[in-house]
């Protein structure tokens, strides 16, 4: 151990610690910026180049996330000097920054409008050379403003160490070093995924989600289409942060009354159509399993993850389930049953709009093999932050309104759909219903509790009436790539495997509420979920009455030619 005193306050800590992990034991907080450490997912960015982490110790000041602690050592966190030279650090981030604070997507979310405040800056007192590029607005999902960044190397960390995805690195020199991509092509024109991390870590404005708010609120105000909602998992355990509950906290009922008072004039559940892709992807499952071909089946629902699998893994497209994901599912359903046979609407005349905590899902709605003909199963998407903009946007007072249900039949849904929100989630859900397809037996116990929490990589063997069944599940695409260049070689022994690309599943999603690397919040809105699953009587997706409804008006059989034409798809290398 190393013995020194931060602040006159003694501390020991192993050697290797850096000064702002030291501090953190004896409750010293330093103000830092570029820093982020989120061990849960193995992901450090320790690049110390922001410098507002500057603190005095022995001859001179040095930044308290790149020093490590030496025997001995006098730390002051808040000399005269050190606040002196974290204001001034801030003020030059201030003098090469967009001062348009108020009409920023980030406002009231970012780290460098949080951080001047607390040191009490008040003018910007250094003015010279400002950067000038061009935003890119190429895709669907992220939107890249390089005038906002103060280059914490955050995102490409996460790109390239927990995604391995390579897209974004430091480009130019100088002054005229941005973060950027390959011959700083537009995102559109890369490998990018859209799985949105990047988003998540940005401190400030330079990577945000595509404003899709505008688009939905013309969808309101228009007569001539139907406007229907539909909400994901993970989404009714997190809104809540953005007014002011605890992670994790359920806000279904009060998140129902909200889009209903903003107009929408269906309100229904992507679980529904989770629920529905369990009964397709089981049924697919036991016949690749019955054929031993096309194993591992690997799930479909996550869309950055099937960009991921398309750029890289372009030799096994047979392997991904032919499944839509529950989004388009739900869009199939709406638009090609709920519409036209349930409320005589035709199939253009209805609109679906889905609130997800995902900003892959703007990509994937409009992916033009996500429908019939010209018809799109899904019209727009927005994300968990979206949606609460919307609620503030209207003056919609969601504490205090009275908890409402979703809107039948596309609103019912068994504890197997909540699940999917968590990684391991949807194999969990899976397995419930593969499990009493198999045996023709009650499954008594429904909690595959192996395959929970936030560990990357997760694998069990589940005994299905003497079957071996290897399961394994992966969150983050630096855990995929490891899952699937074990496939590519020909060395894996799983027969499903689960793959989400945000590390801890969607509930971590690149459009949730901001979690700032504090992943007990990941934890406790996949607890939120656990708990729902937990308090309903329903449990197995094909025990879902409104499921088994569809089946016999609609669709047939589960893997039927009917569930093929709307709810499967196939993939493009
Ligand atoms: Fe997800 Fe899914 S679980 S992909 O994470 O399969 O976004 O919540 O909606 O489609 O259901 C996301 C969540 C979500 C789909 C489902
Ligand atoms: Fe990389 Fe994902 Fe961001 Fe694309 S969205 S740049 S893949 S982290």
């Amino acid at each position: 151990l190393v013995n020194l005193t931060i602040n006159s306050k003694p501390v020991s800590v192993p050697k290797g610690t850096t000064i702002l992990e030291a501090a953190k034991q004896v409750n010293v907080k330093i103000p830092n910026l570029c820093h982020l450490n989120m061990n849960e997912i193995n992901m450090v960015n320790q690049c110390a180049s922001c410098r507002v982490c500057m603190v005095s110790a022995g001859r001179g000041l040095v930044p308290a996330c790149g020093t490590l602690v030496k025997e001995g050592m006098n730390v002051q966190t808040n000399t005269k000097e050190a606040l002196r030279a974290r204001k001034n650090v801030v003020q030059l981030l201030l003098s090469d920054h967009p001062q348009d604070c108020l009409s920023c997507d980030k406002n009231g979310n970012c780290e460098l409008q949080t951080i001047a405040a607390d040191l009490g800056i008040r003018e910007i007192k250094f003015k010279g050379e400002k950067s000038c590029a061009p935003k890119d607005t190429s895709s669907k999902s992220i939107v890249k403003d390089h005038d906002k960044c103060i280059l914490c190397r955050r995102c490409e960390t996460m790109c390239n160490e927990v995604q391995t995805v390579g897209v974004l690195s430091g480009i130019n020199r100088g002054f005229n070093t941005e973060v950027g991509t390959f011959f700083n092509a537009s995102l559109c024109d890369t490998e990018c995924t859209y799985c949105g991390q990047c988003v998540a870590v940005c401190p400030t404005g330079a990577l945000t989600e595509v404003n899709n708010i505008p688009v939905v609120w013309n969808a309101l105000d228009q007569n001539e289409k139907t406007v229907v909602v539909q909400v994901a998992p993970a989404v009714r355990v997190a809104i809540g942060e953005e007014f002011g509950l605890e992670p994790g906290a359920i806000s279904t009922g009060k998140m129902v009354a909200a889009l209903r008072a903003l107009g929408f004039k269906y309100v229904f559940d992507t679980n529904f159509a989770a629920d529905l892709t369990i009964l397709e992807e089981a049924s697919e499952f036991l016949h690749r399993l019955k054929d031993g071909e096309n194993l591992p089946i690997l799930t479909s629902c996550c869309p950055a993850w099937i960009n991921f699998v398309e750029g890289n893994y372009p030799q096994l497209l047979n392997l991904p389930s032919s499944c839509k994901s529950p989004q388009e599912m739900f869009g199939a359903v709406a638009k090609n049953y709920f519409g036209p046979k349930v409320i005589n609407v035709e199939s253009k005349d209805m609109y679906v709009v889905s609130v997800m905590p995902c900003v892959a899902k703007k990509y994937e709605c409009a992916r033009t093999e996500l429908g019939q003909e010209d018809v799109l199963d899904v019209d727009i998407s927005i994300t968990t932050r979206e949606l609460a903009k919307m609620i503030k946007e209207a003056g919609i007072d969601l504490l205090n309104l009275e908890d409402e249900s979703f809107d039948s039949p596309l609103g019912e849904s068994t504890g197997a759909a909540d699940i999917f929100g968590a990684t391991g989630g949807v194999l969990e859900a899976a397995l419930r219903t593969a499990y009493e397809w198999v045996t023709d037996k009650e499954l008594s116990d429904v909690n595959f509790t192996q395959v929970r929490g936030l560990e990357g990589i997760k694998e069990a063997s589940i005994d299905i009436d003497g079957t071996i069944v290897n399961v394994c599940i992966a969150s983050s695409l630096g855990n995929a790539r490891k899952v699937m260049d074990e496939v590519a070689n020909g060395n894996s022994k799983y027969h499903i495997i689960e793959i989400m690309a945000c590390p801890g599943g969607c509930v971590a999603g690149g459009g949730q509420p901001y979690h700032h690397g504090d992943y007990d919040i990941v934890k406790k809105r996949a607890a939120g979920l656990y708990n729902i699953d937990g308090s309903k009587e329903l449990r197995k997706s094909h025990k879902n009455p409104a499921i088994v409804a569809l089946y016999n008006e609609f669709l047939g059989e589960p893997y039927s030619e009917a569930a093929h034409k709307y709810l499967h798809t196939h993939y493009f290398d």
